[in-house]
């Protein structure tokens, strides 16, 4: 482009622009839409500053002109945006005072607070007992392997909660044999990786979801266990006796009824279950024959326990000769049921806010 090809480009450009803004100002009726048309000519990539780049390739003698024209030019565009900015914001300002008045009779927005699930709740309640009997609290994954599950605790192979049929095994195949994994059907895998990790003297609870082929009333296929083992030397069932009750009372008061009855469990010898008063009907008060909980026996069984196999400790490295230990695994939800008078476990994971709001 030759000099004057820039000199003739310029006036154009100029004269264009003199003649576009005042009307694109006017047919702008929001800020945000004023600030884009302002920066379409005066921002870094706008019309007149393109036009203020190419002063240099002006003839020598009328580029002092032509910068005058530019910057009188570019004076007038921002005080016309000023102007239009103010002017709408002043018909905004009209527009509200002219429009209806503050109603300071109507009622506010309610927020509903959040709160605790009931379930976690009860966790919490539980956990804040053994922690102030001084046990440490760790997590174990839901997804584990058959071995911590089943074989390291003493499940021989033929085990009815290995089958297929009562446990939820992720796809792998049956050569996999004690590498197969599934969803852990109860919280004791957390003896197994909690003791191989550590020496005696330890005291542990481990809260965490638990899964089973198991539905009704008081049995869900998903549900929440806190397990809790402790180990040193001379460890006896009084102790489990006295902790667990201790725990108990804390929970639900000194007048509920717990009681021992010996029970099964291949990871501990000699072993029981623990039931308490069922505090949904409070049938240990009065005889009922009608309650949906503990279906009329005024028992709930909370949990199972006993002390630990000398099989275990041989899984985990310890000597069966120099410690012994208890373990107890409880359940939450039947915990979270009594406390809160809930009659049907399955409401405990329906999200129903008109169940959970009640809590
Ligand atoms: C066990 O799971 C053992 N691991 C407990 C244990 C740990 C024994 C350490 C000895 C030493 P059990 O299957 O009984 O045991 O379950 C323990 C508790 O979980 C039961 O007492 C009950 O309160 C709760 N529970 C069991 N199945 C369900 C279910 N489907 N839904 C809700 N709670 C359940």
């Amino acid at each position: 482009m030759n000099e004057s090809d820039v000199v003739y480009r310029f006036e154009q450009g100029l004269e264009r622009i003199s003649r576009a803004y005042r009307a694109a100002f006017s047919e702008s009726v929001t800020e945000q839409s004023l600030r884009v048309v302002n920066a379409r000519f005066t921002g870094p990539q706008g019309e007149l500053t393109g036009l203020l780049k190419l002063i240099p390739e002006l003839p020598k003698e009328k580029r002092r002109h032509f910068g005058q024209l530019s910057n009188q030019l570019k004076d007038e565009i921002l005080e016309a945006f000023r102007q239009r900015l103010e002017s709408l914001a002043r018909t905004a300002l009209e527009a509200e005072m002219a429009g209806p008045h503050l109603d300071v009779t109507l009622p506010g927005r309610f927020h509903t607070p959040g709160r605790l699930h009931p379930l976690i709740r009860t966790k919490h309640e539980l956990l804040d007992v053994f922690i102030s009997f001084g046990f440490d609290v760790v997590e174990g994954p839901e997804v584990e392997l058959h071995e911590n599950n089943f074989d390291k605790l003493g499940f021989p192979p033929d085990h009815p909660a290995t089958d297929m049929q009562d446990s939820f095994f992720i796809a792998s195949s049956p050569a996999d044999g004690p590498r197969k994994l599934l969803l852990r059907t109860h919280t004791s895998n957390v003896q197994i990786r909690e003791m191989s990790r550590r020496r005696p003297p330890l005291a542990v609870v481990s809260p965490g979801m638990v899964y089973r082929r198991d539905d009704d009333v008081t049995h869900s296929p998903m549900f929440m266990q806190i397990e809790g083992f402790l180990v040193d030397r001379h460890v006896t069932f009084a102790q489990l006796k006295g902790v667990l009750t201790r725990a108990v009372q804390r929970l639900f008061g000194s007048d509920i009824p717990v009681r021992f009855r010996p029970s099964y469990f291949p990871f501990v010898e000699p072993g029981g279950e623990v039931d308490i008063g069922c505090w949904f009907c409070r049938g240990w008060d009065k005889r009922s024959t009608e309650c949906r909980v503990c279906k009329g026996t005024s028992w709930l069984e909370i949990l199972g326990c006993g002390m630990i196999h000398p099989f275990v400790f041989e899984q985990v490295g310890y000597d069966p000769e120099k410690y012994t230990g208890f373990a107890f695994g409880l359940g939450v939800d039947r915990v979270a049921m009594l406390r809160y008078g809930i009659s049907d476990i399955r409401l405990l994971f329906e999200n129903d806010p008109r169940f959970l709001t009640q809590f």
